[in-house]
C-alpha cells in the first residue's frame, strides 16, 4: 500500500521504521496476553505506541491507569451506551473519570490494561469502538451535533459520518488500509450554516452548499494545527453530493495520503505538506484518479452564513413540540456518576439519546414541551447549567493538560475554570467571550479559533522556571472563520489575571462589577 519510491528504508523516521515492522492494529490478536503478563512487560513500542491504534494510552503520567479514546460518531451516543461508559470507569473509583474531547468525543480515564479484554467485549455488545482513535489514523468523525433536530439544518450529517467511519475502521473492527497513515487525520461533516465543529480546521471538510440548485458539499482540505504549523483548510474545488460520494471520496483522498504523503520527516507529514509539494492542481486530479470519475467543480458559495451557535440553552427542534437542552460541562469534565445522571434524564426526559459538542459539552435532543418544566428542575442542571453566566465557564474550553498528557507544559483544566470563575467575580460582559485552553503547541484545545487563546509554555521569572502562556487572539468561527494570531508571549501564569482582565475590558467590552456596596449580617453583597 505504501509507495515504495518515497518510503526508502533509510529515510524513514522511528514511527514509519516500527509501523513497517508490525502495524499497530496488530496488537489486538494481542490484548489477553498483555492482559495476562501486565503492562510492565509489555514490548515498549507495543505499550507506549502500537496500543494507541486501539484508543489504549499508555499515560507515563500516570504509569498503569491508562486512557481510551473511543468513537463517537457526530458525537452522538445512547442512554445505554453513556451507562455502559459509567460502569467501565466507576469500578476504577477516584482514578475513573471522563473527558468530553475538542472532537464531539469521549475519553475514559483509569483504564487497567488487565481489564481491557473485558472492556472491549463490553463496548462492542454496546455498538461502540475506540479503533484506530489515536496515532497515524482518521479520528474522531464530527458532524453538526444537532443533525437531525435543527429547525435550521441543511442536511442531516448522522448517516454520512456513520458510513465514513465504518468505511475506515471495517465496521469498528479495524481496517488494515487505513492504520498506516503518514500522521493523524481529521475529517468533518458540516450540516448546518454555522460551522459548529471548525470545519477550517480539519484535513477534510465538507461544507453546505447549492451547485446549481442541488444541495451538497463543497470540499475543503489539509486544515491543521500543529506545533511547527497551523492552516486553515483550502479549497478542493469539488462539490460532492450528501449520499455515498461522500464515502468515496473520503476514501480516494485517503488512498493518496496513505499512498503519497510525506514520511520522512514526522514534522512536515500531515495533508497540507503533500498538498503544498505536489501543488492543488495535481493532487486534485491524484484524487481524482482514486475516485475513479471526474470531480464536479466546487460551488461558487457555501452556506456557511451564521455565525456560530454553542448550543447551550433550551431550543425548539424541527420537530413541533420537542426541544433540545444543550447543558454546560465544565471543560468537559465528567464522573461515573455524571453518565450514570446523563443516561438517566435522556431516558425520563428525552429518547434516550444524548449528543457532545466541539466545545465540551452535552446535548439532551428530543425533549417534550411538557416535560420541560421538570427537567429544568434535576439536580444535575445546577451543576451543568443550562444558563451558565457570559465569562465563567460558558464558552470555555480545555485540552487535558498536565495532570494526564506528558507533552503539557502547564496545567490546564482547573486554572481555566479558577480564572474564568475569579474574573467573573470581577466582570461584567453582554455576551460570551470564547477562552481556549491548550497545555502545549499541539493545539488541541484550539486556541487558534479562540476569542482568546492561551497556550502552555514554561516562562523565567525571578530567575525560576514557571509556567506560562502565550496569548492568541482573533480567532473566528462560523461564517468568515479564519485563525487567531499570537499577540502577547511568556505571560506567567501567576500574572494572567491581570492581563485577561484588561484584555476583557479592552477588547470585550467587560465592565468591572460594582464594589461591594454592603454588608449584611456580615454577608457581604454586590451589584450584579
Ligand atoms: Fe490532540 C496529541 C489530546 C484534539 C493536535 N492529543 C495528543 C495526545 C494524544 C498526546 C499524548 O499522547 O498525550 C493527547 C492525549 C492527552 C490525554 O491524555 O488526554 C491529545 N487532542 C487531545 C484531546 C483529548 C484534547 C481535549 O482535551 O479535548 C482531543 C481529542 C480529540 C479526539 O477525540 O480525538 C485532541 N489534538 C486535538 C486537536 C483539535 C481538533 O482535532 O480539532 C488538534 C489540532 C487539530 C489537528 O490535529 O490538526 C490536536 N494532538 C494534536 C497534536 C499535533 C498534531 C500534529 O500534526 O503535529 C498532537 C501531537 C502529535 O500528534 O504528534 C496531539
Ligand atoms: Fe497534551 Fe498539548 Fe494536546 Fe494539551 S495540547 S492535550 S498538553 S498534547
Amino acid at each position: 500500500m505504501v509507495s515504495s519510491s518515497t518510503k526508502s528504508e533509510a529515510k524513514l523516521n522511528k514511527f514509519e521504521k516500527f509501523k513497517a515492522e508490525k502495524d499497530g492494529l496488530l496488537v489486538k490478536g494481542e490484548l489477553e496476553h498483555f492482559a495476562k503478563i501486565g503492562w510492565e512487560a509489555v514490548d515498549d513500542t507495543d505499550l507506549t505506541q502500537r496500543l494507541k491504534w486501539l484508543g489504549v494510552f499508555f499515560r507515563p503520567v500516570t504509569p498503569g491507569k491508562f486512557m481510551l479514546r473511543l468513537r463517537m460518531p457526530n458525537g452522538i451516543l445512547s442512554s445505554y451506551k453513556c451507562r455502559v461508559l459509567a460502569e467501565i470507569i466507576q469500578r476504577y473509583g477516584e482514578d475513573g473519570s471522563a473527558d468530553i474531547t475538542t472532537r464531539q468525543n469521549i475519553q475514559l480515564r483509569g483504564i487497567r490494561l488487565e481489564d481491557v479484554p473485558d472492556i472491549f467485549a463490553k463496548l462492542e455488545a454496546a455498538g461502540m469502538t475506540s479503533v484506530q482513535s489515536g496515532m497515524d489514523n482518521v479520528r474522531n468523525i464530527t458532524g453538526s451535533p444537532v443533525a437531525g433536530i435543527d429547525a435550521d439544518e441543511l442536511i442531516d450529517t448522522q448517516g454520512l459520518v456513520r458510513q465514513v467511519q465504518d468505511m475506515i475502521t471495517g465496521n469498528g473492527e479495524g481496517n488494515l488500509a487505513f492504520t498506516n497513515l503518514p500522521r493523524k487525520f481529521n475529517i468533518a461533516i458540516e450540516g448546518g450554516r454555522d460551522n459548529s465543529i471548525h470545519a477550517e480546521i480539519n484535513d477534510i471538510a465538507f461544507i453546505p452548499a447549492y451547485r446549481e440548485g442541488v444541495l451538497g458539499f463543497n470540499v475543503v482540505v489539509g486544515g491543521f494545527f500543529s506545533a511547527r504549523r497551523c492552516e486553515a483548510a483550502i479549497p478542493l474545488n469539488a462539490w460532492v453530493a450528501p449520499d455515498n460520494s461522500v464515502v468515496e471520496l473520503c476514501r480516494a483522498i485517503l488512498e493518496v495520503y496513505r499512498d503519497h504523503g510525506l514520511r520522512v520527516n514526522r514534522q512536515k507529514a500531515r495533508l497540507m505538506w503533500l498538498i503544498d509539494e505536489w501543488g492543488m492542481d495535481r493532487f486534485r486530479a491524484a484524487v481524482e484518479v482514486a475516485y475513479g470519475q471526474p470531480l464536479l467543480s466546487a460551488a461558487p458559495k457555501d452556506e456557511m452564513d451564521w455565525d456560530k451557535r454553542d448550543h447551550i440553552g433550551v431550543y425548539p427542534q424541527k420537530q413541533v413540540g420537542l426541544n433540545y437542552v444543550g447543558l454546560h460541562v465544565p471543560v468537559g469534565r465528567l464522573t461515573a456518576s455524571d453518565l450514570f445522571d446523563l443516561a438517566r434524564l435522556a431516558e425520563v426526559y428525552g429518547s434516550g439519546e444524548l449528543r457532545l459538542t466541539v466545545e465540551q459539552n452535552v446535548i439532551i435532543p428530543n425533549v417534550p414541551d411538557s416535560r420541560l418544566p421538570v427537567l429544568l428542575q434535576e439536580p444535575l442542571l445546577e451543576k451543568f447549567s443550562i444558563t451558565p453566566s457570559a465569562l465563567t465557564t460558558r464558552s470555555l474550553v480545555s485540552c487535558t493538560g498536565s495532570q494526564f498528557c506528558n507533552f503539557a507544559l502547564v496545567e490546564t483544566k482547573q486554572r481555566a475554570l479558577a480564572l474564568a470563575h475569579a474574573l467573573d467575580a470581577e466582570l461584567t460582559l453582554t455576551q460570551p467571550v470564547r477562552i481556549h485552553w491548550t497545555g502545549c503547541p499541539n493545539s488541541c484545545g484550539q486556541p487558534q479559533v479562540a476569542d482568546i487563546g492561551l497556550m502552555g509554555t514554561k516562562v523565567r521569572k525571578d530567575g525560576k522556571t514557571v509556567e506560562g502562556v502565550d496569548i492568541f487572539m482573533g480567532g473566528k468561527v462560523g461564517k468568515e472563520a479564519h485563525l487567531g494570531e499570537k499577540v502577547q508571549q511568556g505571560i506567567p501564569c501567576d500574572e494572567l489575571h491581570v492581563v485577561l482582565r484588561s484584555l476583557l475590558i479592552e477588547n470585550f467590552g467587560a465592565q468591572p462589577r460594582e464594589a461591594p456596596s454592603a454588608s449584611r449580617n456580615g454577608v457581604v453583597v454586590t451589584a450584579d
